[in-house]
């Protein structure tokens, strides 16, 4: 709007030239001329002030896609057809900024469909998909064990580092190791079966687990900052229901897949 009366007010600048008389013409044309001039500098620095409100309109909605809104899977278009997983970020960011969130936080997806997650972060920057489908199950990335005090540790890498170790009262000490349940892909049906996958797993999940863990996904190409963790995880889901999920290394990271 602002630009149309600027753009009004160039004209009638213009139009005021002719009607001024012949003697008085040479002075006030020096004036017009200029007052023009300044008039369309004006015109230029509203279009630019607009161009420049609009993208930057568009770049804050780009940026808020996805951290709360809930994104409908029939939207998710690949090359020429619909895929039928919706891809999530797990994290997202570069050398200077990580963010440390899921991008979109919340799917609709339909029962048979699937998602998948992964790591675009550029560096080595671990998360987990996590499901605590009992709401009990939780656990952590790092955990203490009890071992017999004569247990000898050789690491098996040569540089300097040594196993975090306490004694304890009854001949056991407790050791600080890297929690499987974590780190691996995992499932734990409603029998406390634990079934183990490989790295980049496809999971069923059919709605009655307890817990359903993704394993370490860490950027494709930088999974050998933590020997064994995948990239990638996908699910899908065959029962309809919520199932919200955490990052287990970021507890503050959180998602919603939504099952119609
Ligand atoms: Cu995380």
């Amino acid at each position: 709007m602002f630009y149309i009366l600027m753009k009004l007010d160039c004209n009638d600048v213009r139009t005021s030239k002719h009607i001024i008389k012949k003697d008085t013409m040479h002075i006030l044309s020096m004036s017009v001329r200029h007052s023009r001039k300044m008039a369309d500098i004006a015109c230029i620095l509203v279009i630019v002030a607009i161009i420049t409100q609009i993208s930057f309109i568009h770049a804050v909605e780009a940026a808020t896609i996805g951290r709360n809104s809930t994104v409908l899977a029939k939207n998710v278009i690949s090359g020429n057809k619909i895929e039928n997983a919706f891809k999530v970020q797990a994290g997202r960011g570069d050398s200077t900024v990580v963010e440390h969130q899921f991008f979109p936080k919340k799917v609709e997806i339909k029962v048979g469909q699937s998602v998948t997650w992964y790591n675009p972060t550029l560096v080595p920057e671990p998360h987990t998909v996590t499901f605590i489908l009992d709401n009990k199950s939780t656990t952590g990335v790092i955990v203490p064990f009890s071992v017999p005090n004569s247990t000898k540790f050789i690491p098996l890498v040569q540089d300097n580092s040594q196993p975090m170790l306490a004694s304890t009262k009854n001949g056991m000490s407790i050791v600080t190791g890297l929690n499987g349940r974590v780190f691996n892909p995992v499932a734990i049906d409603t029998k406390d079966n634990v079934k183990f996958m490989k790295a980049n797993a496809h999971y069923n999940m059919t709605g009655s687990e307890k817990y359903v863990n993704s394993g370490w996904l860490l950027p494709k190409g930088q999974e050998q900052s933590f020997p064994g963790s995948a990239n990638i995880f996908t699910v899908t889901f065959e029962k309809a229901g919520t199932y919200n999920y955490v990052c287990i290394i970021h507890p503050w990271m959180r998602g919603t897949i939504t099952v119609k």
